[in-house]
């Protein structure tokens, strides 16, 4: 086993081992998984993907004016790079680089939108956004990050926060971050988003259960466990998890847990902000203004926090 696995069955068996069990929602996406999420972004009920994209759509040369020339563009969480593609007609960057967990995918997806724009230069780089950014060889380079997708969500406020503090210092006074997040709104449409009436997000959810037996050989069985989302209004946020139809033993080489019957496993936490409390945390963090875009109904927000003193809040 690699250190980088040893790490990683190191993480899982203390969130299962916990006396509140979680497992981190990054085990979501193996290849099963990022199909069903896709699918979930096709959804009648799931408004953020096909929100965020029509705002970019209609303010796309808003937004283009607001980042200004885009030397080096850093898309966060790229997947397959669709999003970021996306901007390219019009902001044109002279470097792309596609940052994620898996660098596999990456290299697929650069090499289509390669074709498509031979001029920009384009990287991919494995990279867990768990861990602290830096670019010295970007040093002197103006950098625009790309954070689409409502991904910060996973994140609490704190350590978005924190992410964000950490952009703010690689920038280094120049470039900026432009980001998509989902907004507070009533409930019954949040209810509705993660609990589809076709069974994809619970799907979804346990599908997380198959990864896990694969990284750790353990034996979850997908039938003793519940789909459970609910929106946590004293956080502000949709909680996800795996909820124990029946007592059960989970056993994996050196190790086993019991659960018993209603017992939750916490999967992921998904924080839905207001407009004045997302721009807070940005200027908090060291930007000095923002601009925001929405929808009509306010369910999506898409913000530009840069370090020109000029652009409008
Ligand atoms: C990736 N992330 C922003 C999605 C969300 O809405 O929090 C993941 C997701 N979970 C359930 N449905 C979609």
């Amino acid at each position: 086993m690699s250190s980088m696995d040893g790490a990683r069955v190191e993480e899982i068996l203390s969130g299962l081992l916990a006396q509140n069990p979680s497992i981190s929602p990054k085990y979501f996406y193996d290849g099963l998984g990022s199909r069903l999420f896709e699918i979930i972004t096709l959804l009648d009920e799931y408004y953020p993907t096909r929100t965020e994209g029509a705002i970019m759509s209609q303010y796309s040369a808003e937004i283009a004016k607001a980042i200004g020339k885009c030397d080096v563009l850093l898309d966060l969480g790229a997947g397959n790079c669709q999003k970021g593609g996306a901007l390219f007609e019009s902001l044109m960057p002279v470097e792309y680089r596609a940052l994620d967990i898996s660098k596999e995918f990456l290299e697929e997806a650069i090499a289509g939108l390669q074709e498509k724009f031979p001029q920009i230069l384009m990287t991919a780089q494995e990279f867990d956004l768990q861990n602290s950014l830096s670019f010295p060889e970007l040093a002197t380079r103006k950098k625009t990050f790309f954070y689409p997708g409502s991904s910060i969500g996973n994140f609490d406020p704190e350590s978005a926060s924190n992410l964000f503090r950490n952009l703010a210092e690689v920038c280094d006074g120049m470039g900026g971050l432009l980001i998509g997040v989902d907004l507070i709104k009533p409930l019954d449409v949040l209810d509705k988003a993660y609990n589809d009436s076709l069974g994809i997000t619970a799907a979804f959810n346990k599908n997380i259960l198959l990864n896990i037996n694969r990284i750790l050989a353990s034996n979850f069985r997908l039938e003793c466990w519940d789909h459970y989302a609910i929106f946590n209004e004293e956080l502000g946020c949709i909680q996800m998890y795996l909820r124990a139809i029946e007592d059960q033993m989970v056993t994996w080489p050196g190790g086993r847990r019991l659960f018993k019957s209603g017992e939750l496993i916490h999967t992921e936490n998904s924080y839905k902000y207001t407009q004045e409390h997302f721009e807070s945390l940005l200027i908090s963090a060291g930007f000095k203004s923002t601009q925001s875009w929405t929808d009509s109904r306010q369910h999506f927000l898409i913000t530009y926090a840069s370090f020109d003193e000029g652009a409008v809040n």
